[in-house]
């Protein structure tokens, strides 16, 4: 495959990166007035994307505040920046949910705990070496042997509502600033997979499943003549894209773009260049998709399946791909690109290759690539891993997963990613040829 084709799905998945980290104050005493003292009615703050920063003091007493991580998002960090007292060290912990049951001074009531200030004197003997300025007390709070008899979490904190108290008992009035940093969730963005599109069972099939927070409005288009740009020789002349439900209902079919919905696709900015290109955009409530890319005329060709979630600037919920198509040799590979996002900069991910599984039920597909080999690249072209049978190098992790192939001569890769494009390519072994599978999914 040519670099120049692995650059065109970098260039195509590079959209959805820019998140602009927002940078605010979410609530300070000395203008808002003071926090809530009941620790069954906190005062309620909604974190941002971004940097959040809460600014208070409090002096024998306690502030009690519910900060709530919108879905897609977690909080990745919450960090001591600031602490002027005469006294050596603050408390702060914090519980599940929208207020605090149970009694404030039994560890067991804390899901996580700190002390924090000049010189904070923890239970395990201190891994913050004196002042906590500056640190993350996320982890901290999150080390068992740290805050010994929390009930314990795993950061980062996933989306939903914690109640958070800050306090200091007599020896002193402590002015405070924790910064909390949101982030987007792990989380795959936008996909794209490419392959030989032929007739009937030869059709380039793209899977996709939309996550859990909701109805995502996305765009599908499906290319054919624009590969040319790209020096991919062969290419379709003429795509025809349709969407299926997961029980394979159909949903919508598109044949040259401009046909029904010309200005809601240009509104999206990835209208198809090519008038006898494809595309939908829709907006789906979560589960399982298929997109299917055939060709209008019968005439075969190498063709590309896109799917991009529209919502900029929100975490993308696009949690598995699959696309199956002819394996060819060449150009003519089957392609699955794909993006991870967020996840403070990684995101577990499996990606397999299948063949001979195919031919079984209940799939019965005929003459399928007989022996798989995957590589995975990133955005430049560069490749990172390779596999041909799945148990020969990471048999344990990929067991591990759930994912193993259930054929010994297909290929699974198990890795942690970086954010970025990546693209995985699926090849026969001894230049075979046949209908393969691709999948990637991430994990949990
Ligand atoms: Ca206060
Ligand atoms: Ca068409
Ligand atoms: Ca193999």
């Amino acid at each position: 495959m040519n670099r120049s084709l692995v650059q065109l799905f970098a260039f195509n998945t590079s959209l959805l990166l820019a998140v602009a980290p927002a940078k605010a104050i979410i609530y300070n005493e000395a203008v808002s007035g003071e926090l809530s003292k009941d620790q069954f009615a906190p005062t309620a703050l909604t974190l941002t994307p971004g940097l959040n920063s809460l600014i208070g003091t409090v002096a024998n007493s306690q502030d009690w505040v519910s900060f709530t991580i919108p879905a897609g998002f977690v909080m990745t960090s919450y960090v001591n920046s600031k602490y002027v007292s005469t006294d050596d060290q603050g408390f702060t912990g914090f519980q599940f949910g929208s207020s605090f049951s149970g009694d404030t001074f039994n560890p067991g009531s804390y899901a996580g705990y700190a002390h924090f200030g000049f010189a904070a004197n923890n239970p395990d003997g201190n891994p913050v070496a004196a002042s906590t300025v500056g640190v993350d007390l996320l982890p901290l709070m999150a080390n068992p042997n740290f805050d010994p008899g929390a009930t314990g979490f795993t950061p980062p904190l996933a989306a939903g509502t914690y109640t958070f108290l800050i306090q200091q008992g007599t020896g002193g009035t402590i002015s405070y600033q924790f910064d909390i940093t949101v982030s987007p969730a792990a989380a795959l963005g936008n996909i794209s997979t490419r392959a030989m599109v032929g007739i009937s069972n030869n059709m380039l099939i793209g899977g996709f499943m939309i996550g859990r927070t909701g109805p995502r409005q996305v765009l599908l288009r499906a290319l054919g003549p624009t590969l040319t740009q790209f020096n991919v020789p062969g290419v379709l002349a003429d795509p025809f894209l349709g969407l299926f439900d997961g029980s394979g209902n159909v949903l919508y079919t598109n044949d040259n773009w401009k046909d029904t919905q010309q200005a809601a696709i240009t509104a999206t900015g990835k209208a198809p260049p090519n008038d006898l290109e494809s595309a939908i955009v829709r907006t789906l409530e979560p589960g399982n998709y298929t997109a299917i890319l055939s060709s209008k005329n019968g005439t075969p060709g190498v063709g590309l399946v896109e799917v991009y979630d529209t919502s900029t600037g929100v975490s993308a919920e696009l949690t598995n791909v699959s696309t199956r198509g002819v394996v060819g040799t060449g150009d003519n590979l089957l392609i699955g690109g794909f993006m991870a996002i967020g996840g403070n900069g990684s995101t577990q991910v499996v990606v397999r290759g299948l063949g001979p599984t195919l031919a079984q039920p209940p799939f019965n597909v005929p003459g399928v690539l007989a022996d798989p080999y995957l590589s995975l690249r990133d955005g430049n072209g560069n490749v990172i891993y390779t596999n041909n049978n799945w148990k020969g190098t990471q048999q344990a992790a990929i067991n591990a997963t759930g994912k193993a192939p259930p054929n010994d001569l297909e290929s699974a890769i198990v890795v942690t990613v970086a954010a970025g494009n990546y693209t995985a390519i699926l090849s026969g072994i001894g230049f075979g040829t046949g209908i393969g599978l691709v999948e990637i999914y991430k994990l949990p």
